[in-house]
């Protein structure tokens, strides 16, 4: 398996980089992970989205969508999980090439799946972990059955590459990463497919990865 450098840096940032996470939140996990793989230090300041502290007129000065995650970095102030892995890729990775390609067919493989990060994988099992972690009173029927389509998909995409879009990591394979690692929690067993399974397995293996934390119903999945 052919990997990019991790710990490296092209630039290192001057301050140390701030990310507004909620330490359930996938889409959080998704840029904690990401900033860990590139080797960058960070200060995590814990949201308390069940608190509704996203909501509050400060961070919405930050995110006018009361979401997190957000970063700040320096005079970068950033909202949403997949544009935070553009800008990281591109301005802190060795070799930017390697995790956010520039080549136009190699670009448009990443941008399909961050799209997928952010439709299927957001309406499948991240809302089916949603609807289960937080107790919400939605039938999760049709968003385990958007997952299943999804993992059958990615099932045989990664039957045939290492990761989704080629045989090294890029963003696509963070962005999609910790949702679908998590299904479990959310109802969504990953048994049945075993290259995406391996394909997990190749990711915990990058140096500098970081889990992400377990609810109470993936400890018992
Ligand atoms: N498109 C956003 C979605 C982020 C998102 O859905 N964040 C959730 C936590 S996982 C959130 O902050 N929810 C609280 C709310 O919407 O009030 C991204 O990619 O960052």
């Amino acid at each position: 398996m052919n990997t990019p450098a991790a710990a490296t840096l092209s630039q290192q940032p001057t301050n140390t980089i701030k990310l507004y996470r909620y330490v359930l939140s996938g889409h959080s996990h998704r840029v904690e992970l990401f900033l860990s793989l590139l080797g960058l230090t960070v200060e995590l300041i814990n949201v308390n989205v069940a608190a509704g502290e996203q909501k509050t007129p400060a961070f919405l000065q930050m995110n006018a969508f009361g979401q997190v995650p957000v970063i700040q970095d320096g005079d970068v102030i950033l909202a949403d999980a997949n544009a935070i892995l553009v800008y990281l890729s591109s301005r802190y990775a060795t070799n930017p090439q390697d995790w956010s390609p520039s080549d136009p067919v190699r670009a448009a493989a990443v941008q399909r799946w961050l799209s997928v990060a952010a439709g299927p994988l957001m309406f499948g099992p991240a809302l089916a972990r949603m609807i289960a972690v937080f107790k919400r009173p939605i039938n999760p029927e049709e968003a385990i059955g958007r997952a299943k389509q999804l993992f059958t998909v990615m099932d045989a995409t990664l039957q045939s590459s290492d990761f989704l879009t080629g045989p090294t990591p890029t963003i696509a394979d963070i962005a999609n990463y910790s949702y679908t690692a998590h299904a479990p929690e959310g109802g969504v067993s990953l048994e049945p497919y075993p290259h995406l399974r391996r394909w997990l397995v190749r990711i915990e293996a990058l140096p500098g990865f970081v889990p992400m934390v377990k609810t109470p119903m993936g400890l018992a999945a």
